[in-house]
Protein backbone atom coordinates (compact mmCIF):
# COMPACT_ATOMS: atom_id res chain seq x y z
CA UNK A 1 0.00 0.00 0.00
CA UNK A 2 1.97 2.90 1.62
CA UNK A 3 2.54 4.99 -1.99
CA UNK A 4 5.38 7.01 -2.46
CA UNK A 5 5.33 9.83 -4.34
CA UNK A 6 8.90 9.19 -5.82
CA UNK A 7 7.28 6.49 -6.96
CA UNK A 8 4.73 7.65 -9.36
CA UNK A 9 6.37 8.20 -13.00
CA UNK A 10 5.11 11.81 -13.83
CA UNK A 11 7.13 11.12 -16.84
CA UNK A 12 4.87 11.22 -19.22
CA UNK A 13 4.58 12.54 -22.77
CA UNK A 14 1.10 13.58 -22.49
CA UNK A 15 1.65 17.09 -21.00
CA UNK A 16 -2.29 16.89 -20.38
CA UNK A 17 -2.01 14.04 -17.95
CA UNK A 18 1.40 15.68 -16.70
CA UNK A 19 -0.37 18.68 -15.04
CA UNK A 20 -3.07 16.48 -13.53
CA UNK A 21 -0.29 14.17 -11.95
CA UNK A 22 1.26 17.27 -10.42
CA UNK A 23 -2.23 18.59 -9.16
CA UNK A 24 -2.66 15.06 -7.88
CA UNK A 25 0.85 15.13 -5.90
CA UNK A 26 0.49 18.48 -4.99
CA UNK A 27 -2.86 18.07 -3.04
CA UNK A 28 -4.28 20.78 -5.53
CA UNK A 29 -8.05 20.01 -6.82
CA UNK A 30 -8.96 18.31 -9.99
CA UNK A 31 -11.36 19.78 -12.33
CA UNK A 32 -14.40 18.29 -14.04
CA UNK A 33 -12.10 18.40 -17.52
CA UNK A 34 -9.32 16.66 -15.41
CA UNK A 35 -11.76 14.07 -14.16
CA UNK A 36 -12.81 13.34 -17.78
CA UNK A 37 -9.17 13.04 -18.78
CA UNK A 38 -8.33 10.80 -16.07
CA UNK A 39 -11.07 8.22 -17.08
CA UNK A 40 -10.39 8.46 -20.77
CA UNK A 41 -6.38 8.47 -21.01
CA UNK A 42 -4.71 7.54 -17.46
CA UNK A 43 -3.74 4.01 -17.27
CA UNK A 44 -4.76 1.60 -14.28
CA UNK A 45 -0.97 1.23 -12.90
CA UNK A 46 -1.11 5.02 -12.55
CA UNK A 47 -5.02 5.39 -11.48
CA UNK A 48 -3.97 2.92 -8.31
CA UNK A 49 -0.63 4.86 -7.55
CA UNK A 50 -2.31 8.55 -7.10
CA UNK A 51 -5.52 6.84 -5.60
CA UNK A 52 -3.41 5.34 -2.89
CA UNK A 53 -1.65 8.40 -2.48
CA UNK A 54 -4.50 10.35 -2.00
CA UNK A 55 -6.12 7.86 0.01
CA UNK A 56 -2.78 7.64 2.65
CA UNK A 57 -2.42 11.40 2.92
CA UNK A 58 -6.34 11.38 4.47
CA UNK A 59 -6.47 7.78 6.19
CA UNK A 60 -3.16 6.32 6.31
CA UNK A 61 -2.80 2.48 5.67
CA UNK A 62 -6.33 2.05 7.84
CA UNK A 63 -8.70 0.29 5.89
CA UNK A 64 -12.00 0.56 8.08
CA UNK A 65 -15.29 -2.08 8.60
CA UNK A 66 -17.98 -2.21 10.76
CA UNK A 67 -20.28 -4.39 12.44
CA UNK A 68 -23.93 -3.97 11.34
CA UNK A 69 -26.89 -5.18 10.13
CA UNK A 70 -29.88 -4.61 7.46
CA UNK A 71 -33.69 -4.19 7.78
CA UNK A 72 -35.22 -4.28 4.90
CA UNK A 73 -38.99 -3.32 5.93
CA UNK A 74 -40.89 -3.87 2.42
CA UNK A 75 -39.50 -4.15 -1.14
CA UNK A 76 -43.21 -2.62 -2.41
CA UNK A 77 -42.14 0.65 -3.75
CA UNK A 78 -44.47 3.22 -5.95
CA UNK A 79 -41.77 3.63 -8.67
CA UNK A 80 -40.70 0.99 -11.06
CA UNK A 81 -36.86 1.88 -11.47
CA UNK A 82 -35.33 0.47 -14.26
CA UNK A 83 -32.28 -0.58 -12.65
CA UNK A 84 -34.13 -2.00 -9.89
CA UNK A 85 -34.22 -6.25 -9.49
CA UNK A 86 -35.98 -5.75 -5.63
CA UNK A 87 -39.53 -3.83 -6.58
CA UNK A 88 -42.30 -5.94 -6.56
CA UNK A 89 -45.90 -5.29 -6.06
CA UNK A 90 -48.91 -6.26 -4.27
CA UNK A 91 -49.86 -9.80 -4.48
CA UNK A 92 -46.50 -11.03 -5.69
CA UNK A 93 -45.54 -13.93 -4.31
CA UNK A 94 -41.65 -12.50 -4.03
CA UNK A 95 -42.83 -9.25 -2.12
CA UNK A 96 -42.56 -8.74 1.56
CA UNK A 97 -44.02 -5.88 4.05
CA UNK A 98 -42.52 -6.46 7.69
CA UNK A 99 -44.61 -5.52 10.67
CA UNK A 100 -43.54 -3.38 13.20
CA UNK A 101 -43.10 -6.74 15.43
CA UNK A 102 -41.43 -8.48 12.82
CA UNK A 103 -38.84 -5.24 12.89
CA UNK A 104 -38.64 -5.66 16.27
CA UNK A 105 -37.36 -9.47 16.15
CA UNK A 106 -35.15 -8.86 13.49
CA UNK A 107 -33.18 -6.29 16.41
CA UNK A 108 -33.82 -8.98 18.90
CA UNK A 109 -31.64 -11.17 16.92
CA UNK A 110 -28.59 -9.05 18.00
CA UNK A 111 -29.50 -8.66 22.06
CA UNK A 112 -26.33 -9.17 23.64
CA UNK A 113 -24.09 -9.01 20.49
CA UNK A 114 -21.46 -5.78 20.00
CA UNK A 115 -23.00 -4.65 16.46
CA UNK A 116 -23.23 -1.54 16.28
CA UNK A 117 -24.99 -0.16 13.72
CA UNK A 118 -28.86 -0.83 11.36
CA UNK A 119 -29.08 0.19 7.91
CA UNK A 120 -32.84 0.26 7.44
CA UNK A 121 -33.44 0.86 3.41
CA UNK A 122 -36.67 -0.44 1.38
CA UNK A 123 -39.03 0.42 -1.19
CA UNK A 124 -41.52 3.05 -1.14
CA UNK A 125 -44.43 1.58 0.03
CA UNK A 126 -47.37 3.59 -1.05
CA UNK A 127 -49.32 3.99 2.29
CA UNK A 128 -46.77 4.45 5.25
CA UNK A 129 -46.14 7.89 6.12
CA UNK A 130 -43.70 9.77 8.38
CA UNK A 131 -44.81 9.03 11.46
CA UNK A 132 -45.08 5.27 10.75
CA UNK A 133 -41.05 5.29 9.44
CA UNK A 134 -40.67 7.13 13.02
CA UNK A 135 -42.46 4.27 14.76
CA UNK A 136 -40.02 1.69 12.71
CA UNK A 137 -36.79 3.19 13.88
CA UNK A 138 -38.53 3.31 17.44
CA UNK A 139 -39.28 -0.23 17.54
CA UNK A 140 -35.64 -0.91 16.68
CA UNK A 141 -34.08 1.79 19.36
CA UNK A 142 -36.80 -0.23 21.96
CA UNK A 143 -35.07 -3.31 21.57
CA UNK A 144 -31.28 -1.99 20.67
CA UNK A 145 -31.03 1.27 22.78
CA UNK A 146 -28.04 1.71 21.85
CA UNK A 147 -27.63 1.02 17.95
CA UNK A 148 -26.83 3.46 15.32
CA UNK A 149 -29.76 3.92 12.83
CA UNK A 150 -28.97 4.59 9.20
CA UNK A 151 -31.75 5.20 8.09
CA UNK A 152 -33.47 5.83 4.03
CA UNK A 153 -33.02 7.06 1.11
CA UNK A 154 -33.30 10.54 0.13
CA UNK A 155 -36.43 8.97 -2.33
CA UNK A 156 -37.93 8.08 0.89
CA UNK A 157 -37.22 10.67 3.01
CA UNK A 158 -38.65 12.99 -0.32
CA UNK A 159 -41.97 11.01 -0.89
CA UNK A 160 -43.10 10.80 3.28
CA UNK A 161 -42.04 14.16 3.98
CA UNK A 162 -43.80 15.80 1.07
CA UNK A 163 -46.67 13.31 2.12
CA UNK A 164 -47.15 15.11 5.33
CA UNK A 165 -46.69 18.68 3.60
CA UNK A 166 -43.28 19.12 5.90
CA UNK A 167 -40.31 20.65 4.64
CA UNK A 168 -37.26 18.82 4.46
CA UNK A 169 -35.57 20.38 7.74
CA UNK A 170 -39.03 19.78 9.71
CA UNK A 171 -39.48 16.00 8.21
CA UNK A 172 -35.96 15.32 9.59
CA UNK A 173 -35.84 16.74 12.65
CA UNK A 174 -39.38 14.73 13.42
CA UNK A 175 -37.63 11.63 12.30
CA UNK A 176 -34.34 12.54 14.48
CA UNK A 177 -37.04 12.75 17.52
CA UNK A 178 -38.17 8.99 16.70
CA UNK A 179 -34.09 8.63 16.98
CA UNK A 180 -32.82 8.65 13.38
CA UNK A 181 -28.83 9.03 13.67
CA UNK A 182 -27.68 9.15 9.84
CA UNK A 183 -28.37 8.99 6.48
CA UNK A 184 -27.31 5.93 3.54
CA UNK A 185 -26.11 7.33 0.50
CA UNK A 186 -29.10 5.69 -1.51
CA UNK A 187 -31.13 7.17 -4.63
CA UNK A 188 -28.70 9.73 -6.11
CA UNK A 189 -28.26 7.27 -9.05
CA UNK A 190 -26.53 9.16 -11.69
CA UNK A 191 -27.86 13.19 -11.17
CA UNK A 192 -28.21 13.83 -15.20
CA UNK A 193 -32.57 14.47 -15.72
CA UNK A 194 -31.53 13.20 -19.47
CA UNK A 195 -29.70 9.82 -17.44
CA UNK A 196 -32.54 9.73 -14.53
CA UNK A 197 -35.37 10.11 -16.96
CA UNK A 198 -34.39 6.67 -18.65
CA UNK A 199 -33.45 4.69 -16.23
CA UNK A 200 -35.68 6.28 -13.01
CA UNK A 201 -38.38 8.62 -14.39
CA UNK A 202 -40.61 8.92 -11.52
CA UNK A 203 -38.58 9.15 -8.49
CA UNK A 204 -37.17 12.12 -6.95
CA UNK A 205 -34.41 14.41 -8.94
CA UNK A 206 -30.90 15.03 -8.40
CA UNK A 207 -31.90 18.43 -7.35
CA UNK A 208 -34.33 16.71 -4.80
CA UNK A 209 -31.39 14.45 -3.67
CA UNK A 210 -29.26 16.87 -2.85
CA UNK A 211 -31.48 19.19 -1.00
CA UNK A 212 -32.58 16.23 1.58
CA UNK A 213 -29.20 15.39 2.32
CA UNK A 214 -28.54 19.70 2.71
CA UNK A 215 -31.48 19.93 5.34
CA UNK A 216 -29.96 16.66 6.91
CA UNK A 217 -26.62 18.34 7.56
CA UNK A 218 -28.17 20.97 8.29
CA UNK A 219 -30.05 19.89 11.15
CA UNK A 220 -26.97 17.45 12.45
CA UNK A 221 -27.54 14.49 10.35
CA UNK A 222 -24.56 12.96 8.58
CA UNK A 223 -24.97 10.75 5.57
CA UNK A 224 -23.18 9.08 2.41
CA UNK A 225 -22.92 9.43 -0.97
CA UNK A 226 -23.73 6.82 -3.50
CA UNK A 227 -23.28 6.79 -7.81
CA UNK A 228 -24.46 4.18 -9.95
CA UNK A 229 -22.48 3.80 -12.64
CA UNK A 230 -21.62 1.66 -15.67
CA UNK A 231 -25.16 1.17 -17.05
CA UNK A 232 -25.97 3.97 -19.78
CA UNK A 233 -24.07 6.71 -18.33
CA UNK A 234 -21.14 8.65 -19.69
CA UNK A 235 -17.68 9.44 -18.20
CA UNK A 236 -19.10 13.03 -18.41
CA UNK A 237 -22.16 12.15 -16.43
CA UNK A 238 -19.51 10.54 -13.77
CA UNK A 239 -17.69 13.74 -12.90
CA UNK A 240 -21.08 15.89 -12.85
CA UNK A 241 -22.35 13.85 -9.97
CA UNK A 242 -19.12 13.72 -8.19
CA UNK A 243 -18.63 17.48 -8.57
CA UNK A 244 -22.48 18.07 -7.29
CA UNK A 245 -21.57 16.18 -4.55
CA UNK A 246 -18.44 17.93 -4.36
CA UNK A 247 -20.07 21.06 -3.92
CA UNK A 248 -22.56 20.46 -1.37
CA UNK A 249 -19.82 18.99 1.03
CA UNK A 250 -17.52 21.99 0.48
CA UNK A 251 -20.85 24.08 2.15
CA UNK A 252 -21.51 21.37 4.55
CA UNK A 253 -19.18 18.80 5.10
CA UNK A 254 -21.93 16.24 6.04
CA UNK A 255 -21.00 13.68 4.18
CA UNK A 256 -18.54 10.74 5.72
CA UNK A 257 -18.11 8.47 2.77
CA UNK A 258 -18.97 7.58 -0.99
CA UNK A 259 -20.10 4.89 -2.75
CA UNK A 260 -19.78 3.52 -6.11
CA UNK A 261 -22.23 1.60 -7.02
CA UNK A 262 -21.64 -1.08 -10.09
CA UNK A 263 -24.55 -1.68 -11.94
CA UNK A 264 -25.79 -5.27 -11.69
CA UNK A 265 -27.61 -6.75 -14.39
CA UNK A 266 -29.73 -9.85 -12.86
CA UNK A 267 -33.47 -9.53 -12.97
CA UNK A 268 -34.21 -6.30 -13.98
CA UNK A 269 -35.21 -4.33 -17.09
CA UNK A 270 -31.83 -2.37 -17.76
CA UNK A 271 -30.36 -6.04 -17.98
CA UNK A 272 -29.69 -6.45 -21.38
CA UNK A 273 -27.07 -4.14 -21.08
CA UNK A 274 -24.73 -6.20 -19.02
CA UNK A 275 -21.87 -5.22 -16.63
CA UNK A 276 -19.11 -2.94 -16.84
CA UNK A 277 -15.82 -5.36 -16.23
CA UNK A 278 -13.37 -5.61 -12.87
CA UNK A 279 -10.87 -3.13 -14.60
CA UNK A 280 -13.45 -0.40 -15.04
CA UNK A 281 -14.39 -1.06 -11.73
CA UNK A 282 -11.20 -0.35 -10.52
CA UNK A 283 -10.22 2.70 -12.48
CA UNK A 284 -13.80 4.38 -11.15
CA UNK A 285 -13.12 4.06 -7.63
CA UNK A 286 -9.61 5.39 -7.95
CA UNK A 287 -11.23 8.46 -10.47
CA UNK A 288 -13.72 8.87 -7.28
CA UNK A 289 -11.20 9.11 -4.40
CA UNK A 290 -8.56 11.47 -6.51
CA UNK A 291 -12.28 13.86 -7.19
CA UNK A 292 -13.81 13.34 -4.05
CA UNK A 293 -10.82 15.42 -2.04
CA UNK A 294 -13.63 16.65 0.42
CA UNK A 295 -15.13 13.79 1.23
CA UNK A 296 -12.72 11.28 3.61
CA UNK A 297 -13.87 7.79 3.10
CA UNK A 298 -14.34 5.36 0.03
CA UNK A 299 -16.20 2.73 0.39
CA UNK A 300 -16.56 -0.82 -1.85
CA UNK A 301 -19.51 -2.24 -0.78
CA UNK A 302 -18.45 -5.81 -0.61
CA UNK A 303 -22.09 -7.42 -1.39
CA UNK A 304 -22.57 -5.38 -4.54
CA UNK A 305 -18.80 -6.32 -6.02
CA UNK A 306 -18.25 -9.58 -4.58
CA UNK A 307 -15.03 -10.38 -2.55
CA UNK A 308 -12.53 -10.33 -5.04
CA UNK A 309 -12.91 -7.14 -6.49
CA UNK A 310 -13.03 -5.69 -2.78
CA UNK A 311 -9.92 -6.61 -1.65
CA UNK A 312 -8.29 -5.17 -5.21
CA UNK A 313 -10.10 -1.90 -4.70
CA UNK A 314 -8.33 -1.47 -1.46
CA UNK A 315 -5.30 -0.27 -4.02
CA UNK A 316 -7.87 1.81 -6.03
CA UNK A 317 -7.90 4.03 -3.03
CA UNK A 318 -10.50 2.30 -0.92
CA UNK A 319 -10.54 2.55 2.66
CA UNK A 320 -13.66 1.44 3.68
CA UNK A 321 -15.08 -2.44 3.04
CA UNK A 322 -18.61 -1.83 4.99
CA UNK A 323 -19.25 -4.59 7.70
CA UNK A 324 -20.83 -7.68 8.78
CA UNK A 325 -24.48 -7.96 7.18
CA UNK A 326 -25.31 -10.90 8.51
CA UNK A 327 -27.04 -12.07 5.71
CA UNK A 328 -29.84 -9.27 6.23
CA UNK A 329 -30.22 -7.69 2.70
CA UNK A 330 -31.39 -8.56 -0.85
CA UNK A 331 -30.83 -5.30 -2.83
CA UNK A 332 -27.67 -7.40 -4.41
CA UNK A 333 -28.35 -10.79 -4.51
CA UNK A 334 -31.79 -9.83 -6.32
CA UNK A 335 -29.78 -8.30 -8.86
CA UNK A 336 -27.30 -11.12 -9.28
CA UNK A 337 -24.29 -10.10 -7.24
CA UNK A 338 -22.42 -13.41 -6.67
CA UNK A 339 -22.93 -13.09 -2.47
CA UNK A 340 -26.28 -15.08 -2.37
CA UNK A 341 -26.49 -14.73 1.64
CA UNK A 342 -23.74 -11.78 2.34
CA UNK A 343 -22.07 -12.47 5.66
CA UNK A 344 -18.82 -12.07 6.87
CA UNK A 345 -17.30 -12.44 10.40
CA UNK A 346 -14.49 -9.95 11.69
CA UNK A 347 -11.84 -12.80 10.84
CA UNK A 348 -12.91 -12.82 7.12
CA UNK A 349 -13.21 -8.73 7.03
CA UNK A 350 -9.77 -8.60 8.99
CA UNK A 351 -8.20 -11.31 6.69
CA UNK A 352 -9.27 -9.66 3.31
CA UNK A 353 -7.73 -6.36 4.55
CA UNK A 354 -4.42 -7.75 5.65
CA UNK A 355 -4.30 -9.67 2.03
CA UNK A 356 -4.71 -6.36 0.54
CA UNK A 357 -1.46 -4.70 2.96
CA UNK A 358 -3.59 -2.95 5.04
CA UNK A 359 -4.46 -2.25 8.55
CA UNK A 360 -7.64 -3.84 9.40
CA UNK A 361 -9.70 -1.50 12.24
CA UNK A 362 -13.26 -1.25 13.27
CA UNK A 363 -15.40 1.78 12.66
CA UNK A 364 -18.43 3.16 14.39
CA UNK A 365 -21.00 4.60 11.90
CA UNK A 366 -19.66 7.92 12.34
CA UNK A 367 -16.24 6.68 11.22
CA UNK A 368 -14.72 7.24 14.72
CA UNK A 369 -12.38 4.22 14.89
CA UNK A 370 -12.93 1.20 17.51
CA UNK A 371 -10.57 -1.36 17.58
CA UNK A 372 -7.82 -1.49 15.47
CA UNK A 373 -6.62 -5.07 14.38
CA UNK A 374 -3.06 -4.26 14.42
O1 LIG B 1 -30.05 3.64 -4.68
C1 LIG B 1 -30.35 -0.82 -6.86
C2 LIG B 1 -28.56 0.65 -5.91
C3 LIG B 1 -28.93 1.63 -3.91
C4 LIG B 1 -29.20 -2.00 -8.24
O2 LIG B 1 -24.91 4.52 2.66
C5 LIG B 1 -28.36 -1.15 -7.55
O3 LIG B 1 -23.60 3.06 3.57
C6 LIG B 1 -26.59 -2.00 -8.66
O4 LIG B 1 -27.59 3.07 -1.31
N1 LIG B 1 -27.33 -2.84 -9.39
C7 LIG B 1 -29.37 1.33 -2.48
N2 LIG B 1 -27.05 -1.15 -7.75
C8 LIG B 1 -28.21 0.82 -1.62
C9 LIG B 1 -27.39 1.94 -1.03
C10 LIG B 1 -26.30 1.63 -0.07
C11 LIG B 1 -25.73 0.38 -0.03
C12 LIG B 1 -24.72 0.15 0.89
C13 LIG B 1 -24.30 1.11 1.77
C14 LIG B 1 -24.89 2.35 1.74
C15 LIG B 1 -24.45 3.39 2.72
C16 LIG B 1 -25.89 2.63 0.81
O5 LIG B 1 -28.65 0.41 -4.54
C17 LIG B 1 -29.91 2.27 -4.83
C18 LIG B 1 -29.29 1.96 -6.17
O6 LIG B 1 -28.33 2.92 -6.50
N3 LIG B 1 -29.12 -0.42 -6.72
N4 LIG B 1 -30.44 -1.79 -7.80
C19 LIG B 1 -28.64 -2.87 -9.22
N5 LIG B 1 -29.39 -3.68 -9.97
Amino acid sequence: MKPLIEDINPKTEDERLASIIDKVISGERINADDGIYLYEHADLALLSQLANLANHRLNGNYILFNKNFHIEPTNLCVFNCKFCSYHKSAGDSESWVLTLEEIKNAARKYINTDVTEVHIVGGVHPKWNIDYYGEMIKAVKEILPHIHVKAYSAIELDFIIRKSKLSYSEGLKRLKDYGLDSIPGGGAEIFAPEVRAKICPEKASGDAWLAIHKAAHENGIQSNATMLYGHIESYKHRVQHMEAIRKLQDETHGFNCFIPLKFRAANNPMGYLGEVNMVEDLRNFAVSRIYMDNIRHLKAYWPMLGIQNTKMAINFGVDDIDGTIDDTTKIYSMAGAEEQKPTMTVERLTQIVREAGGIPAERDSIYNIIKVYD
